[in-house]
Order: C-alpha cells, then sequence, then structure tokens
C-alpha cells in the first residue's frame, strides 16, 4: 500500500437546527465524490458533522438532548455515505454525537475504511466551555454538560500502510494532544473543528481565532512530525459566527491547503507519510532527544 496518497478536508457551511441530518449526509455524500474524482484515498468531515453545533444551546430536558446524538453508527441517515465510501473506495473520517447503548454522551469521531468498516474511534478528551446556563454569554457553548469526557485516550490506528489518530476541536489547542500521538507513532491526524469566532471570556481575541487555529495546528504537527487534516464547520449557523480555515499541514509544520470560503469546500494535498521522518529522525527525535525525566509536572494531577 502505498504511503504516498492523496487526503481531502471536507468543509462543511452552516447546518441549519432544523436541517434534517439527510440533508448535511447529502452534502457530505457530494463532497465525497468530489475528493474521489481528485483522486484522494480519504476525506476527512467535521466534528459534530450531522447537525448544527447544539451546544450553543441551554437544553433541560434529556429526551430533547438525546436527539441530537446517534445511538447506533451506521444509521438510517449515515448509511449513504459508509454506502458511497464503499463504491467508490475512498475511506473517511466523520464527527459525530455518540450515545452509548448503556447511556453515556460523547462527542466522538471514527475512521471509515475504503469497504464502509469502522477501523478507529476517539472520543474528546478536552472539552472547552461550562456546564451550566450562563444568560450573559450571546450563546452557550455546554460541551461539559452534554458530553462526557473520552476515555478511549488518544489511539492511534494502523491503517492505509500508516498509522492514523484523531482529536477533535479543542484538543488541538493543547500539546499534550499532539504529543501523546507522536509518543503513540502516529503520522497523519484528522480532527474536526466546529470554532466559534466570538469567544466571550475573551472577546479580545477574537480576531485572532483563525491565527490561533494554525498555529496550534502547525506546532503539533512540526513538534511531532505529522500530518494534520483539520476541517471546519463554518459560516453562520443560527447567529453564531463559526471560523472557517480548513488546513492541511506538513510535518515541517507548513500550510500545503487552507480553505477559501466558509461553506461546502473541498481541499485535498498529496501526503507522504514517509516526510514524517525528516522531523522524527533529526530534530524532534524523540528517542535521542526527549528528556521525560525532567516533564513530571505536566502529567501530574491537577489542583
Ligand atoms: N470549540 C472551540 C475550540 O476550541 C473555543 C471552543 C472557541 C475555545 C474559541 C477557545 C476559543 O475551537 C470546540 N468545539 O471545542
Amino acid at each position: 500500500m502505498s504511503r504516498q496518497f492523496i487526503v481531502a478536508g471536507a468543509q462543511l457551511g452552516p447546518i441549519a437546527r432544523d436541517e434534517p441530518r439527510a440533508s448535511a449526509v447529502g452534502r457530505m455524500c457530494a463532497l465525497m465524490r468530489q475528493a474521489k474524482n481528485r483522486g484522494a484515498a480519504l476525506v476527512v468531515f467535521p466534528e459534530l458533522a450531522l447537525t448544527t453545533f447544539f451546544p450553543r444551546w441551554y437544553m433541560t430536558d434529556a429526551a430533547e438532548i438525546d436527539r441530537w446524538f446517534e445511538s447506533q453508527m451506521p444509521n438510517a441517515d449515515t448509511a449513504p455515505l459508509f454506502d458511497l465510501a464503499r463504491e467508490l473506495r475512498i475511506g473517511f473520517h466523520l464527527g459525530y454525537a455518540e450515545r452509548t447503548p448503556e447511556g453515556q454522551h460523547f462527542n466522538t469521531a471514527i475512521i471509515v475504511s475504503d469497504t464502509g468498516q469502522i477501523v478507529g474511534k476517539y472520543r474528546k478528551i478536552h472539552l472547552p466551555g461550562h456546564s451550566q446556563d450562563e444568560p450573559w454569554r450571546p450563546f452557550q457553548h455546554l460541551e461539559k454538560r452534554y458530553f462526557e469526557k473520552g476515555d478511549l485516550g488518544f489511539p492511534v490506528f494502523d491503517h492505509r500502510g500508516g498509522k492514523l489518530g484523531m482529536c477533535i476541536c479543542n484538543d488541538r489547542r493543547w500539546p499534550e494532544t499532539w504529543r501523546v500521538l507522536g509518543l503513540g507513532g502516529a503520522e497523519l491526524v484528522m480532527l474536526g473543528y466546529n470554532t466559534p469566532l466570538h469567544y466571550p471570556p475573551a472577546p479580545e481575541h477574537d480576531h485572532l481565532q483563525y491565527f490561533h487555529n494554525e498555529l496550534s495546528i502547525q506546532a503539533g504537527c512540526y513538534q511531532n512530525g505529522l500530518w494534520a487534516v483539520a476541517v471546519a464547520k463554518a459560516g453562520m449557523e443560527e447567529g453564531s459566527e463559526l471560523i472557517g480555515g480548513s488546513v492541511i499541514v506538513a510535518p515541517t509544520g507548513e500550510v500545503v491547503a487552507r480553505a477559501a470560503t466558509n461553506g461546502d469546500e473541498l481541499i485535498t494535498a498529496a501526503v507522504d507519510l514517509d516526510r514524517c521522518q525528516e522531523i522524527r529522525r533529526n530534530i524532534f527525535n524523540f528517542a535521542l532527544h526527549r528528556e521525560p525525566q525532567d516533564y513530571a509536572p505536566i502529567t501530574a494531577p491537577k489542583g
């Protein structure tokens, strides 16, 4: 299996609150066909790609909350995406809200093979925002209310002759995310995000959201010698402006593809997984240069 292939990032524009999952899936199928036409072997869809970003609203009714979650994957709404992947022979990454049979709720992402099999799962660990209604905010960010912290760690999956990892949105801001994936041997990290332009606790940073997005991903790639495909749900969604700026970043930290709109848009790049070694054998040769005996505070318990 060639370790050189084309990856695609399928950025999505807004998904309306009342937009059926079938509509979002239809938009993703169109982007998957585009990706195949451009020779892509893998297409990355955003975080929570099936619905509007529902943590922007305060809800108390369990049934109302559960309507935003998937109890099975694939299911009737997402089957067309899995079927198309199998028909076109293209793999994909999908972010969605997962409700387990035991009733747990996670912000989840999966890797699906080009035969339509789920070959990897990740559950978001860094949950931003808050858990109680905060009426002072123009919109809520209640991920701590609706999701549990992920319980799968930062796994790395052997797939397509390489080592693929995932993270989700806020995870990308934390260097620990990238280092744990790097230590796991990840060569390509796929991630989706829903990032509001306005950050109510620090509005003086609003103009920096695109910069912080790229800064986080470029640093993660360079400091761990890995590729990243980072894909936005973007645009004005139910009154909340979400940043676009989907990017594909090389192990050198260079941005090799970037979205130009805030709508449904495909970006692609040629990836050579062997290029990770330019970094991992040299400047960030973990075996030679890391000094974990001096890093204890990083994993010391909080408080
Ligand atoms: N969204 C945002 C993110 O980390 C956020 C939350 C926005 C944090 C702006 C800081 C600044 O990109 C999600 N879904 O994590």
